[in-house]
């Protein structure tokens, strides 16, 4: 055995020599009215390396994306690892305080933003001063010349990188509010192919792939980026927003024959076929959803509509990818499913003993594409993962046949859409109307069964009608994004509270109906 760990790039993973020669002139993306097969994309790799390098970055410095589901993204993502930078992909849809404090916290030196989300980064005019920008033309997709700030004057020709050098950093809001950097090594990306995606999706070079879920998105990014050009495959990127009418009309077109999406997502294209409009799945062989839960309803509604299987799975964004799944010709209705190979998952108590089947334990879960830590949050790291162990905040349940079902969080956040949603901020909003005296946000299910957020709102004086909570709902959805606004809002007379203070969430729960029975309330 070598004593020296063997060199390994990600960007050679997907397009080294020996690849290319196989797979050259195959089409890697397919984007608006361009084609790009692999050989081309390796020169638009090369492309950015030479700017990144440019702009005079050194190994591990982080260079930050604000781009939208493009080539450009695939590219520059690649070419930043290419030179043993560490890419942080950032969630287009964040308020500019969020991007700001993501580019100060990962001490940004090159940011490459869409020309529309802009002004996102320059509202305090601070960020030019830190980092150098990159701006890549919303419309033509074109850059902007590198603003040398400091050229480099011997380029890094190739960066000496292993399957342990730092690679991207994934920012989530979890469970904290604030957000956290999740550290993935290059070697993350393949063991979720080999395991996940090879495994259980079959992937092959014949398919064409979807994901409605983005790119800074670990589901997104593992979806459109490392499983279709792990697999010779070809990638569909869209860079807007979608109705369930341009949805359907995308997939109808392109015809791709692996579809991604979040449990929202199959509902908007169900409603959309149930109220009579044309939805032709006739291309897609098989479905994949994560993100949150998928309710019942959606997958049995699904297979009757388009005699198709969504395959529900867990991942996170310590994880990376995917790590319990159903598999195709053996998926549970309201199952997570079977651990996937390469992983290995332990329901345990809260002292840490295993719990036997049929009863509630927190998920810890351990493989090879778990994060290295949270970026410079040596604590968390030490509370998150304890001897390899992840611990994912999940509670489950397991079944004799070790099909896993999803219980809820053991914390108070919880998903709407496939995003966070922290109690706590949503509170603080409320509180500031001024007949609001307090609040307490719990999650709960719509008449779909989807995730949705809750309010119990105690009220200072006046009349407590409908008039009240529509006013309640507009003066939140003009601080918050639509999802984090409670679509339910239940008026009482007392906040329950703990003697310390807190509120008393499990009461709530409780009384929106959520508890599942044989879950415990006395927490
Ligand atoms: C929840 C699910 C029930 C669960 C993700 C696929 O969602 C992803 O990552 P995040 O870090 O959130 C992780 C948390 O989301 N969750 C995800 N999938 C399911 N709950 N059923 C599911 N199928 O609480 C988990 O701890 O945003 C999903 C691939 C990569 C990902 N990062």
């Amino acid at each position: 055995m070598s004593v020296y760990p063997s060199q390994f790039n990600l960007c050679d993973y997907f397009l080294g020599d020996e690849r290319l020669r196989q797979i050259g002139d195959r089409t890697a993306i397919e984007y608006r009215d361009r084609r790009i097969t692999y050989n081309e994309l390796r020169d638009e790799v090369d492309h950015w390396a030479s700017r990144i390098l440019s702009c005079g970055l050194n190994e591990g410095d982080r260079v930050a994306l604000l781009l939208y589901d493009s080539p450009e993204f695939i590219a520059c993502f690649l070419a930043a690892v290419s030179v043993g930078a560490v890419c942080v992909p950032i969630n287009t849809f964040l308020p500019a305080r969020d991007v700001e404090f993501i580019l100060a916290d990962s001490a940004a030196r090159l940011l490459v933003v869409e020309s529309e989300l802009e002004d996102k980064v320059n509202s305090s005019g601070e960020t030019e001063n830190r980092c150098a920008v990159l701006k890549v033309d919303t419309r033509t997709r074109s850059c902007s010349k590198p603003d040398d700030i400091n050229p480099r004057t011997e380029p890094l020709a190739h960066a000496a990188t292993t399957r342990e050098t730092p690679g991207f950093l994934l920012y989530t809001s979890g469970s904290t509010g604030t957000p956290k950097g999740v550290l993935h090594l290059h070697g993350s990306i393949p063991f979720t192919v080999e395991n996940y995606a090879a495994n259980v999706l079959r992937l092959n070079s014949e398919d064409r792939v979807f994901s409605a879920s983005r790119m800074f998105f670990a589901y997104g990014l593992g979806n459109s980026l490392s499983f279709p050009l792990a697999a010779g495959a070809t990638v569909l990127l869209e860079s807007e927003r979608m109705s369930a009418e341009r949805l359907a009309g995308f997939i109808e077109e392109r015809a791709p024959t692996v579809f991604f999406g979040v449990p929202a997502v199959y509902l908007t294209l169900l409603d959309y076929r149930l109220s009579g409009k044309r939805v032709d799945l006739s291309s897609v062989r098989l479905c994949i959803s994560a993100g949150e839960a998928l309710p019942a309803k959606i997958f049995e509604d699904w297979q009757q509509e388009f005699e198709l299987t969504i395959l529900d799975g867990i991942g996170s964004t310590e994880m990376l990818h995917i790590f319990i799944s159903n598999r195709e010709g053996n998926s549970l209705v309201g199952s997570s499913g079977t651990v996937v190979e390469g992983y290995d998952a332990r329901l345990v108590d809260d002292a840490g003993h295993a719990v036997g089947a049929k009863e509630l334990g927190n998920l810890w879960v351990r493989g090879g594409s778990a994060t290295a830590e949270y970026w410079n949050r040596p604590e968390l790291t030490e509370q998150t993962i304890k001897d390899g162990w992840v611990h994912t905040g999940d509670v489950y349940r397991r079944d004799d046949d070790d099909f896993f079902y999803h219980i809820g969080r053991s914390d108070d956040c919880f998903k709407v859409r496939g995003l966070w949603v922290s109690p706590i901020e949503v509170e603080s909003v409320l509180i500031s109307h001024e007949a609001v005296s307090e609040a307490a946000v719990v999650s709960s299910v719509d008449d779909s069964g989807l995730a949705t957020a809750r309010a119990y709102v105690v009220i200072r004086e006046g009349e407590r009608g409908e008039a009240l909570k529509d006013e309640i709902r507009s003066f939140a959805g003009s601080r918050l994004p639509q999802y984090k606004v409670p679509s339910q809002i239940e008026f009482i007379e007392e906040m329950p509270r703990t003697s310390t203070g807190k509120i008393q969430r499990y009461k709530l729960r409780a009384e929106s109906g959520r508890l599942l029975s044989g879950g415990s309330d006395d927490q």
